[in-house]
């Protein structure tokens, strides 16, 4: 269980002031010349032994990731990218670091690109994200002011410059390769991998792509101690996280607690329980849109964290918890989901251009009970022709969500389509 003392984001909520004074008086910023003293390969290992997973939905080793970087220079350069992208339908727990904990993120890429030797860091940052664009940029020209950052950042001797680089509107701009690629002013589009950023990233030189959360935690890992940090969760999936829960809960909020706590903890919590009670809990969406959903029955009980969901036919991807209770039509919520994927699709590799449409046109189909029950096992079928053969995981988020709910909700799906032949099926229109 956490404490209030061990949440890592004091101003989640937005009750202190989170410029550099107010973020100062909370503890940040403190002795951070002394932090980069212990040297780079230190910084590495405490991260490796804090155990944390990537937050921005994949869950990647992030002292393994700062390993990969280059320990000698080539002579090129080299870079952090943060990942400010945030777009993934129901994930929105970046965008509450950024508005009220922005010193913490603007550290913690100081010390991130100090262990990689980067002296410049980007942070890429969604397009609709406009107050957080302002209150991110308040806080690098504080820090700038202050010394903590550009020329000899805190008096350490090393020169940092930070630059935040505002989005078009595009989802797969998050795709760390396409964001790569807008950086550089071209076109989103996703690259081949490998090469993995750490060996050919921004502008062809060892970069790492590290999520807002991954980098916001640092300074204080390095401040308390990895073993702080790793005494939160199990083992494999230590650490605090920050959920955020929408949907049919009575209180939708976003929140900093324990990685494990129970899918029930967390509900009854901080949000209030569910709409109408546990008994209208019809299915869950555990870690954003690109996930499988569950059956609320089997989700009860559930352990919120990057192994345990697997073992419920899903993941905790972004952590963004999605709620559906009774009255939501899932068939018509899936078929949004695939109207999305559609739409973000950036066509350059063919089972995703022409999958996701397909996909989309048969789920508009099922939505209204207008196709034959076999066509279930043929867009089944379908997704698993789309899943692991694209160039980037977009594929894989479009066939996904339609997995989940065939596994799950084939019962409603087959109901439908015999209340359509027999003339029962209430006007359920695809928009
Ligand atoms: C070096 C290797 N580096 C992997 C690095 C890789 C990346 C990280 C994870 O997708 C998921 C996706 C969405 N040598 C490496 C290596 N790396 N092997 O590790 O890589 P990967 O490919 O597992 O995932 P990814 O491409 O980063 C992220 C899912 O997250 N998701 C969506 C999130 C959306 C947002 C948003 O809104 N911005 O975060 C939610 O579940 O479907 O599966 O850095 O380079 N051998
Ligand atoms: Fe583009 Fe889709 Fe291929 Fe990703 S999987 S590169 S989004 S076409």
């Amino acid at each position: 269980m956490l404490k209030d003392q061990d949440r890592i984001f004091t101003n989640l909520y937005g009750m202190h002031d989170r410029s550099l004074k107010g973020a100062k008086a909370r503890g940040h910023w403190d002795g951070t010349a002394k932090i980069l003293q212990n040297g780079r390969d230190w910084i590495v290992d405490q991260m490796k032994a804090s155990g944390l997973r990537g937050r921005g939905g994949a869950g990647f080793p992030t002292g393994l990731k700062w390993s990969f970087m280059p320990k000698e220079s080539d002579g090129r350069p080299a870079y952090l990218v943060v990942n400010a992208d945030e777009s993934e339908p129901g994930t929105c727990k970046d965008r509450e670091i950024m508005r009220h904990d922005p010193h913490t993120l603007v550290e913690g890429c100081l010390i991130a690109s100090f262990a990689m030797q980067a002296h410049a860091c980007y942070i890429y940052i969604r397009g609709e994200y406009i107050r957080e664009k302002e209150a991110l940029q308040n806080a690098i020209d504080e820090a700038y002011e202050a010394g903590l950052v550009g020329k000899n950042a805190c008096k350490s001797g090393y020169d940092f410059d930070i630059y935040l680089h505002h989005g078009a509107g595009a989802y797969i701009c998050g795709e760390e390769t396409a964001l790569l690629e807008s950086l550089e002013g071209k076109k989103g589009m996703p690259r081949m991998k490998p090469p993995f950023p750490a060996g050919a990233g921004l502008y062809g030189c060892p970069t790492t792509v590290n999520n807002v959360e991954s980098i916001a935690v640092v300074p204080t890992i390095l401040r308390r101690g990895p073993e702080w940090f790793a005494s939160f969760g199990r083992p494999n999936n230590s650490g605090t996280k920050i959920f955020a829960v929408s949907g049919h809960v009575n209180n939708p909020c976003v929140v900093e607690d324990a990685m494990s706590i129970s899918f029930e903890e967390l509900i009854e919590k901080h949000c209030g329980g569910i709409r109408g009670g546990w008994g209208n809990l019809k299915a869950v969406i555990p870690g954003g849109s690109s996930v499988p959903c569950v059956r609320g029955e089997n989700m009860k009980d559930a352990v919120m964290d990057f192994d345990a969901l697997r073992e419920v036919g899903s993941s905790l991807g972004t952590a963004a918890v999605i709620v559906m209770d009774q009255s939501t039509d899932i068939i018509k919520a899936i078929w949004r989901l695939s109207k999305f994927y559609k739409h973000e699709s950036c066509g350059q590799c063919t089972p995703c251009r022409e999958g996701t449409g397909w996909m989309m046109r048969v789920m508009d189909r099922l939505v209204k009970g207008e196709a034959e029950v076999e066509e279930i096992d043929m867009l089944f079928d379908v997704t698993k022709q789309v899943e692991g053969h694209t160039i980037c995981a977009l594929g894989d988020a479009a066939a996904w969500p339609i997995q989940g709910l065939i596994r799950n909700f084939r019962d409603e799906i087959e109901d439908r389509i015999k209340a359509q032949k027999t003339g029962k099926v209430t006007a359920v229109a695809a928009e």
